[in-house]
């Protein structure tokens, strides 16, 4: 970012910070402390208050997140001064101890280094801290899931000798501190705490040994908080169940398993217009929720998500703040028409701070 837009940027956080919390007084002797600082190095370092209550908007701007009523929850691990790959590797381990919490699964972001003039900041090439392995067989076919095969190749490719070869390997972290090359870190059990899927009514179901991880921690989105960068911000809250039912264990690039599953159920699967597709999306889903609960795993539907949401936009309008939301990433893969959210549009606009796709 060049300096002039650094500065901008750094006038409108500090000015929205100071009035959204009016106890930290008037903006103008901190905006005069931003600006010379900006103006001796290029950039500018964050008071701890300034960083959570960035990080906390950036959550309350992500478009696509229907999750946001509880944006004043996340709590902020601060660890900037994290540099090293073994250090970056033991905070991320220690974030989803502490944000996993025995299955009352808690909001929380770590953040590390920001990108400097001339130093950029440290990178987890993992998607989310958590995914299982995806290895690409020589008939053209995946084992585990599809969408990891990039990242397991790199795994591989720096020494990581695999997992043990079933379709949910956990992935090992591969981490790249500043200006060091990447490494890999295997994640310790007591840090990944997974569900297996049964079914409240098909003795059938656990025969599939499907299963799914707890935490959903996203570490490959830049956190961009009045015009300073942090590449490596990862966050998690809880699963909404249509996330794994719905989308990573149905559709065709993913597991895939509604063929399976129809069959199981003795659909007709000849026939698109016997809606085995249908009958079989809403069986698995039933068993994600199912299974989470009984595991005492947070985790909510999307008819409870998706009414807390427009509780959320209604909230914050009555704060004077418009919501920006993108309707294809809000209303969910199943049953869409049948949650509040399908039934109206919103403002697509793109605030600051941000959680953005680098
Ligand atoms: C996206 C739910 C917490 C930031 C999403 C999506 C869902 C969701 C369903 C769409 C995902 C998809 O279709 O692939 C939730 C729930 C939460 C939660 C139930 C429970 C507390 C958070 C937190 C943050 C966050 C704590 C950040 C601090 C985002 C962002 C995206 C997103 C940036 C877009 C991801 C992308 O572009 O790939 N969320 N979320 N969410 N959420 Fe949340
Ligand atoms: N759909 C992805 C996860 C994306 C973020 N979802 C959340 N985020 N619930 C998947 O793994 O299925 N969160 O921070 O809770």
């Amino acid at each position: 970012m060049r300096r002039e837009a650094v500065r901008a940027a750094a006038e409108a956080f500090v000015r929205l910070h100071h009035h959204e919390n009016p106890a930290a007084g008037p903006p103008e002797p901190r905006l005069a402390e931003v600006a010379e600082e900006i103006s001796r190095t290029g950039t500018y370092r964050h008071t701890p208050e300034e960083l959570e209550f960035g990080a906390k908007v950036a959550w309350r701007n992500s478009v696509r997140c229907i999750g946001r009523l509880y944006w004043r929850s996340l709590t902020v691990r601060d660890r900037r001064d994290v540099n090293t790959a073994e250090e970056i590797a033991e905070e991320a381990v220690r974030h989803l101890q502490q944000s996993t919490n025995g299955g009352r699964i808690r909001p929380y972001v770590t953040v590390f280094a920001p990108d400097a003039p001339g130093r950029p900041g440290p990178r987890i090439h993992n998607a989310q801290l958590v995914r299982y392995a995806g290895y690409s067989r020589p008939d053209g076919s995946v084992l585990g899931d599809p969408v990891s095969v990039e990242l397991t190749a790199l795994a591989q490719g720096l020494g990581w000798p695999g997992g043990p070869g079933t379709p949910f390997d956990v992935l090992p972290l591969v981490v790249e501190g500043c200006g060091e090359k990447p490494r890999w870190f295997e994640l310790p059990d007591s840090a990944v705490l997974q569900v297996p899927l049964t079914h409240p009514e098909f003795d059938w179901f656990v025969q599939l040994g499907l299963r799914w991880y707890a935490v959903p921690a996203v570490s490959d989105m830049r956190l961009e908080i009045g015009g300073v960068g942090y590449p490596l911000a990862p966050f998690n809250g809880w699963y909404m169940g249509t996330e794994i039912g719905a989308r990573n264990l149905a559709d065709t690039a993913r597991y895939d398993l509604l063929p399976q599953i129809a069959r199981l159920m003795g659909l007709d699967v000849s026939r698109d217009r016997s809606l085995w597709k249908d009958r079989a999306l809403v069986e698995l889903n039933v068993a994600v929720l199912h299974s989470f609960e009984r595991a005492g795993v947070a985790m909510s539907d999307h008819h409870t998500e998706a009414r807390r949401f427009l509780d959320h936009v209604a909230r914050e309008e009555r704060a004077g703040r418009q919501v920006g939301a993108d309707w294809s990433w809000i209303v969910p893969p199943l049953s869409g028409a049948a949650t509040p959210v399908f039934h109206r549009y919103y403002d697509t606009e793109q605030r600051f701070p941000a959680f953005l796709h680098p």
